[in-house]
C-alpha cells in the first residue's frame, strides 16, 4: 500500500474549462472560476484535477487546435492565474494534470506560419508538418496522394494555398499533424513539456496519441473494405510503430523532474494489442471501452463484466476505467439516469486509477440542444448533427440561481430544462444524505480502505442479470452487488457458511446494517457494498 505512487491511489476529476466556472460572466469558464471552486475538491475527496485545454487557441476545436503552447488563452485568463492555480491547488494538496496536445498545432501556431512560407530544406521549419505535394492529374488538377481520411470527415490532406502543397490533417483542416520524423519538432514539443513540467505539473493526458504518425509511403490506399467487412480506415494513421519511442522519449523528459510525473495517454478506439506497448512505454492508456458498453453489448452484467476483466487483462499493469469525458455522452443519457449512482458505484469499487467527468458525480445529464445549430466543428465538418459533442460540454451546475452559478452571463451553452439545474446541482444535493453527490462522497472514502487500494477482484463464476464482484485484501472482503437490468432482482449470495454481512454502502440507504446474503432484493439501478 505505501508503495503506491500518488496517480495510484487518486481520483482523477476531467474539467472541461470552458463548462466549469465561469468568473467575469462572458458566459465561458476560466481558470479563476476553477481556483474559486478548488475547495469542493476536498469535499469530494479528489485530489487530482485534469484540466482540459486552456491554451491559446482559436477554439476551432476549443483548445484541441493550440495555437501557442506556452500561452494561456484570453478567454480562461493568463499565466498568472494559472500559476496561483497551481499555487492553490498544490497548498490543498491537488495534483494537477494538463492536456497535452503534441498530434497537431492549429494552423494558425507560428510553426504553421513559418512552415507553409519556408523556401527549402535549409529552413528549419521546412519539414515541421506532413507536407505532400499530392498527384496532378492529366487536366493539371491537383489531389491527394491518397486515400486517407480525416476523423472529423473527408479527407485527410488539404492543399494549403501558400505553399502550394498538401498538409496531412488527422483531425479538422485547422489542425495541422506535426511531422515526428522530424527531430526538431521533437525538441521544440519537448521544449513545450519542460516549460509544464517546471510549473510543478503533475502529470500529462497525452491526446490522440494513436494518430502521432502516418505511414511513411503515402502511395498506400486504405483497401476497400469486401463482403461487409468494418472498413480499416486508420490502417496507415492509427496505431503506428513509431509512436512508443516517441512517448519513450517525452517519459524520460518528465523523469527529469522526478520518477512520479503521470503520462496518461488518450487511446481511444484502440486495439487490446496496442495497449501494453502504451504501459511499456511509461504511460497509462485510458481504457474506455465502459463508456460505449450500452451501444457495445447492452450494458448488462455480463457485457460489463466482460468489459471490466479485458480492462484488467494485462499482467503487472495498473488498471483504469473511465465512464465518461467531453466526446462522449454523459452517463445519464446513455444508461439512464436510473444507473447514474450505480456506475459511480462501480467506477469507484474498481481496481486501479477511475477518472471521473465533472458533474457525474451529480449524476448530472447532458444539455437538450436538439434543434439548436451545434457548436461543435465535428457536426458541422461531418455533416452530421448526431456527431456533435454539445450535450456532454454543458455547463456544471452549482446552484439553484440562474444559470445554475456556472455565469452571471450568457452561458457558451445554456442550461436546458431537461436536466432539472433546480434539483441537480451541488449546493441543493449537499442538504440530501442521498443525493448523488453525497453517494460519492462516500464511495471516495471507501475507496481508501486498504482492500480497494489493491487490484485483487474475483467475479462469481456464473453471470446472471446483477454485477457481482468481490474487492479483498487479506483482512477484508467486500461483496460489490450492482442491479444493472432492468427489472427487479433477488440474489442470494450466501458462500458456505457465511449467510450474513454487513451493507455498509447502499444507493438508497444511508446506514450500515447487517443483512441476509441469502436474500437480497434490488431495484434497477440500485447496488450496495457488503463487507463479508
Ligand atoms: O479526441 C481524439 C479522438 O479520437 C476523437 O476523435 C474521438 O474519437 C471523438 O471525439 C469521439 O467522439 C481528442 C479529444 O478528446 C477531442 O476532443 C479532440 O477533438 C480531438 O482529440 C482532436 O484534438
Amino acid at each position: 500500500n505505501s508503495s503506491l505512487k500518488w496517480w495510484q491511489k487518486t481520483i482523477i476529476y476531467q474539467i472541461y474549462p470552458r463548462s466549469f466556472q465561469d468568473s467575469d460572466g462572458d458566459g465561458i469558464g476560466d481558470l479563476k472560476g476553477i481556483i474559486s471552486r478548488l475547495d469542493y475538491f476536498e469535499y469530494i475527496h479528489v485530489d487530482t484535477i485534469w484540466l482540459s485545454p486552456f491554451f491559446e487557441s482559436p477554439m476551432k476545436d476549443f483548445g484541441y487546435d493550440v495555437s501557442n503552447y506556452t500561452a494561456i488563452a484570453k478567454v480562461f485568463g493568463t499565466m498568472e492565474d494559472f500559476d496561483e492555480l497551481m499555487k492553490q491547488a498544490k497548498k490543498r494538496g491537488i495534483r494537477v494534470i494538463i492536456d497535452f496536445v503534441p498530434n497537431h498545432s492549429s494552423t494558425e501556431h507560428e510553426w504553421f506560419n513559418r512552415s507553409r512560407h519556408a523556401k527549402d530544406d535549409k529552413d528549419p521549419f521546412w519539414d515541421f508538418y506532413v507536407w505532400n505535394d499530392g498527384i496532378t492529374l492529366a487536366n493539371g488538377t491537383r489531389v491527394p496522394p491518397n486515400n486517407w481520411e480525416s476523423v472529423f470527415g473527408g479527407s485527410a490532406w488539404k492543399l494549403d494555398s501558400i505553399r502550394n502543397t498538401f498538409y496531412y490533417h488527422a483531425f479538422l483542416t485547422s489542425q495541422a499533424d506535426l511531422n515526428y520524423r522530424n527531430p526538431f519538432v521533437l525538441e521544440k514539443i519537448g521544449e513545450v513539456i519542460r516549460f509544464w513540467m517546471n510549473k510543478g505539473v503533475d502529470g500529462l493526458r497525452i491526446d490522440a496519441i494513436p494518430h502521432l504518425f502516418e505511414a511513411k509511403d503515402t502511395s498506400l490506399n486504405v483497401p476497400k473494405p469486401v463482403n461487409g467487412e468494418e472498413p480499416d480506415t486508420y490502417k496507415y494513421t492509427k496505431n503506428q510503430p513509431e509512436i512508443f519511442n516517441v512517448v519513450k522519449q517525452w517519459r524520460k523528459i518528465v523523469n527529469e523532474f522526478g520518477p512520479d510525473r503521470f503520462l496518461l495517454a488518450e487511446t481511444f478506439g484502440i486495439p487490446k494489442e496496442e495497449r501494453p506497448k502504451y504501459y511499456e512505454a511509461g504511460s497509462v492508456p485510458f481504457y474506455f471501452k465502459l463508456i460505449g458498453a450500452k451501444n457495445q453489448c447492452g450494458a448488462t452484467a455480463a457485457c460489463l463484466q466482460g468489459i471490466i476483466q479485458e480492462g484488467l487483462d494485462i499482467s503487472g499493469s495498473w488498471p483504469n476505467f473511465v465512464i465518461g469525458n467531453h466526446d462522449n455522452l454523459r452517463i445519464a443519457d446513455s444508461m439512464g439516469q436510473k444507473y447514474a449512482d450505480a456506475m459511480n458505484l462501480m467506477l469507484l469499487t474498481l481496481p486501479g486509477t477511475p477518472t471521473t467527468y465533472y458533474g457525474e458525480e451529480l449524476g448530472m445529464k447532458g444539455g437538450d440542444y436538439k434543434g439548436l445549430p451545434s457548436q461543435d466543428p465535428f457536426a458541422i465538418t461531418s455533416g452530421n448533427p448526431n456527431n456533435s459533442r454539445d450535450s456532454e460540454r454543458n455547463p456544471m451546475q452549482w446552484n439553484n440561481s440562474i444559470n445554475a452559478g456556472f455565469t452571471s452571463g450568457k452561458p457558451w451553452l445554456p442550461i436546458t430544462t431537461n436536466t432539472d439545474y433546480e434539483n441537480v446541482n451541488v449546493e441543493s444535493m449537499k442538504t440530501d444524505n442521498t443525493s448523488s453527490l453525497n453517494l460519492y462522497r462516500r464511495l471516495a472514502e471507501i475507496r481508501q480502505l486498504p482492500a480497494f487500494r489493491t487490484t485483487n477482484i474475483m467475479f462469481p463464476d456464473k453471470v446472471g442479470k446483477v454485477l457481482v464482484y468481490e474487492r479483498y485484501d487479506d483482512q477484508t472482503s467486500y461483496l460489490i452487488v450492482i442491479n444493472v437490468d432492468s427489472s427487479p432482482q433477488r440474489l442470494d449470495l450466501r458462500a458456505g457458511d457465511i449467510t450474513t454481512g454487513v451493507r455498509i454502502f447502499s444507493t438508497k440507504y444511508v446506514t450500515e446494517e447487517r443483512i441476509e446474503l441469502g436474500n437480497i432484493f434490488l431495484q434497477p439501478g440500485e447496488g450496495v457494498i457488503i463487507r463479508m
